[in-house]
C-alpha cells in the first residue's frame, strides 16, 4: 500500500529506457532503428512526465484498439486520428513546404481509391447526382510555368450532402472520382458538382475524442487531386471553395483536420449559361479558372 501524504518521487527509469533502446542494436535498417529508438524514448518520457497510471494507459490502448478496428466497409480510424491530431499536416508540411513556386500540397485523407475510372476531357463525373453544376478547367504546369502534357490527374470529391461514393452503399460504381490525362497544353476539363462542407466520420472513437474536447467534425468544402507526371514528383493536393464554411475561425473551429492552406483557396466564379460545350444548365454554373 502506498502511504498517504506526500507523493513519492518518480523513480529514475533511464536504465530501463536504455536497455530497451539497446535491444534494437540488431536492426539492420539504420533509419528504422533511429525512428524506433526515438519512439521509445518519446513514449517512455511521456509516461514518466505525466506519471501515467495503469488505468490511463489501459484506456489509451483500448482507444487505439478501437481506432484500428474495421467498422463499416474497410474503414478504420488511424488515418482520421492522424488527421484530427494534425500529424498528417505536419508530415505533409515537412515533405512539401520547401519547394517555393509550386502549388501547395495537401493531405490525402481516407477516401482516395487507387485507380479511378479513366474519363474523357469535358465529361461529367457526377453520374447524375444533384448539386450546383461545376465546370473545372485546370492546367498542370511545371515550376517554370511550362505545361505538363500526359500528366495523370486523379480527382475525387464528396457530393452535395458531403458524402464520398464509398460512403453511399446504394450507388453503383465509382462516382465523383475519375482519372484524366492532360493534353499537350497541360489541360484537363470536366463537369461535376460543387462540393459542400462535410463531417468526417464521427460515429467512432475519433468522433468521441472530438466531442470530448468540444470540436466539430467538419471539413471545409474541397476537391482532391493526385497528379503524377514522368520527371516530376507526385503532387497530392486539394482546392478549397472560397467563401465556403470552416475555412477560418478559432483553433478547433476551422477545418477539422487542419488541412486548409491559403493559396489553395480558389475562386469558384458564378456564371450563367450556356456552357462552353453548349450544354444547357438550369440557373447558375461555376467555372474553376
Ligand atoms: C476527408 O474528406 C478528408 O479529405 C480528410 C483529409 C480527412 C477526412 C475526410
Ligand atoms: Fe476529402
Amino acid at each position: 500500500r502506498r502511504p498517504t501524504g506526500a507523493a513519492p518521487s518518480v523513480p529514475d527509469l533511464s536504465a530501463l529506457t536504455d536497455e530497451v533502446v539497446a535491444s534494437f542494436d540488431g536492426y539492420a535498417d539504420p533509419r528504422g532503428r533511429e525512428l524506433l529508438t526515438d519512439l521509445v524514448r518519446t513514449l517512455h518520457g511521456y509516461a514518466i512526465r505525466n506519471d501515467l497510471t495503469p488505468p490511463e494507459w489501459q484506456r489509451a490502448i483500448g482507444f487505439l484498439t478501437e481506432a484500428g478496428h474495421i467498422t463499416t466497409g474497410t474503414r478504420q480510424e488511424f488515418i482520421l486520428l492522424s488527421d484530427t491530431l494534425g500529424v498528417s499536416s505536419v508530415v505533409d508540411a515537412l515533405a512539401n513546404s520547401r519547394t517555393p513556386g509550386t502549388t501547395s500540397s495537401a493531405i490525402l485523407g481516407p477516401f482516395y481509391v487507387a485507380g479511378p475510372p479513366a474519363a474523357e476531357h469535358g465529361s461529367d463525373i457526377a453520374g447524375g447526382l444533384s448539386g450546383t453544376p461545376l465546370w473545372s478547367d485546370i492546367r498542370v504546369t511545371g515550376p517554370e510555368g511550362k505545361p505538363v502534357a500526359e500528366a495523370v490527374v486523379d480527382v475525387w470529391q464528396s457530393n452535395e450532402d458531403g458524402f464520398y461514393d464509398v460512403q453511399l452503399p446504394d450507388l453503383e460504381g465509382p462516382v465523383l472520382r475519375a482519372r484524366f490525362t492532360t493534353d499537350a497544353d497541360g489541360r484537363l476539363t470536366f463537369w461535376s458538382i460543387l462540393p459542400s462542407e462535410y463531417p468526417i466520420p464521427d460515429d467512432g472513437p475519433v468522433g468521441r475524442m472530438l466531442s470530448a474536447v468540444g470540436r466539430h467534425p467538419y471539413r471545409a468544402p474541397h476537391l482532391h487531386f493526385l497528379i503524377n507526371a514522368p520527371g516530376y514528383q507526385p503532387l497530392i493536393t486539394q482546392l478549397f471553395v472560397r467563401g465556403g464554411a470552416y475555412l477560418d475561425g478559432a483553433p478547433g473551429q476551422r477545418d477539422a483536420v487542419f488541412g486548409v492552406k491559403d493559396d489553395l483557396i480558389t475562386d469558384f466564379t458564378p456564371r450563367t449559361g450556356p456552357t462552353p460545350d453548349g450544354r444547357p444548365v438550369d440557373g447558375e454554373w461555376r467555372l474553376l479558372d
